[in-house]
């Protein structure tokens, strides 16, 4: 637990004990890039993505963390990858071990490489996955019991097999995804027997793919598919901001379960197919 205030360290702890849910010692975060509008995205947006406002709402996303986790650790961005600032598809983190991505979009692979360092000093073993095998974190939906796999145009069969290999007591799960970029692109956690999932095809797929295989999961339904990608750090749930039918929904969720909601407007993080968990790493 280098560099790390001992005052906030307790407090997470407290945090903890009182919601009795995890909360994150450290959430690694990256720069957008000036040349964030080059990245990848599948459609092209309606309006230009607004680099200026880009920047402002992923400092929002970061400032909105620094008040819930222990340390925000920023790497710095590399104009040479646009889509650096989406730093959950680098690597997957599962209780102290990082298993470390090669993403499935050849244009991404080297934004892992300064990860690499952090998570080490951190004391994170780390393993990298072996080509043929590609992995984008956000194709990983870890739940504390299950390590749901989608199985994407980023994410493939040869992951699916690395991961069940390394985590042999872990239920690890291959889930196809036949729409979208992600799995999480659909799917995300609540807590770790409730997901928040897509009311579109593809989320009802993986819906059934999941209770196909296991009744350890409660569904909430949201009508709109980007609201379904919701970041949970401890007691908050962190939600997209602009999808009010969604947003009634889950903020009905978390007055029943004692959840501080905080909205967020990721309008030009969208225009490049990102959410929120993607933009953190989190760790215990
Ligand atoms: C990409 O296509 O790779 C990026 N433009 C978006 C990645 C978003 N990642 C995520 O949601 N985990």
């Amino acid at each position: 637990m280098r560099n790390f205030s001992k005052t906030l360290f307790i407090l997470n702890l407290l945090a903890a004990a009182c919601y009795g849910e995890p909360s994150y010692h450290y959430a690694i975060t990256r720069d957008i890039a000036d040349s964030f509008e080059d990245g990848l995205k599948l459609n092209p947006p309606l309006e230009p993505i607004d680099l200026a406002l880009a920047k402002q709402q992923h400092e929002d996303y970061i400032h909105s963390l620094q008040r819930l986790v222990g340390q925000v650790i920023r790497l710095r961005a590399d104009p040479k990858h646009p889509d650096c600032n989406f730093i959950e598809d680098t690597a997957i983190i599962v209780n102290n071990i990082a298993i470390i991505s090669n993403m499935g979009a050849e244009e991404r692979r080297g934004e892992e490489i300064p990860l690499i360092n952090v998570l080490k000093q951190l004391g994170l073993k780390t393993i990298r996955l072996q080509a043929p095998a590609t992995m984008d974190g956000g194709d990983i939906l870890y739940t504390g019991k299950h390590l749901f796999v989608g199985l994407s145009k980023r994410t493939n069969k040869h992951a699916l097999n690395q991961l069940k290999d390394i985590f042999r007591k872990t239920g690890v799960i291959g889930i196809p995804v036949t729409e979208g970029l992600h799995l999480k692109s659909v799917i995300s956690l609540f807590d770790e027997s409730t997901l928040i999932v897509a009311a579109n095809p593809a989320g009802a797929t993986i819906q059934a793919h999941i209770e196909a295989t296991t009744d350890d999961y409660t569904f909430i339904t949201v009508p709109d598919p980007i609201a379904a990608n919701v970041l949970r750090v401890g007691s908050t749930l962190l939600i997209q901001e602009g999808f009010p039918e969604s947003e009634a929904i889950l903020q009905n969720l978390c007055n029943q379960t004692s959840v501080t909601l905080i909205k967020l407007n990721m309008s030009e993080l969208i225009k490049a197919d990102g959410a929120l968990t993607c933009g953190s790493l989190l760790i215990k």
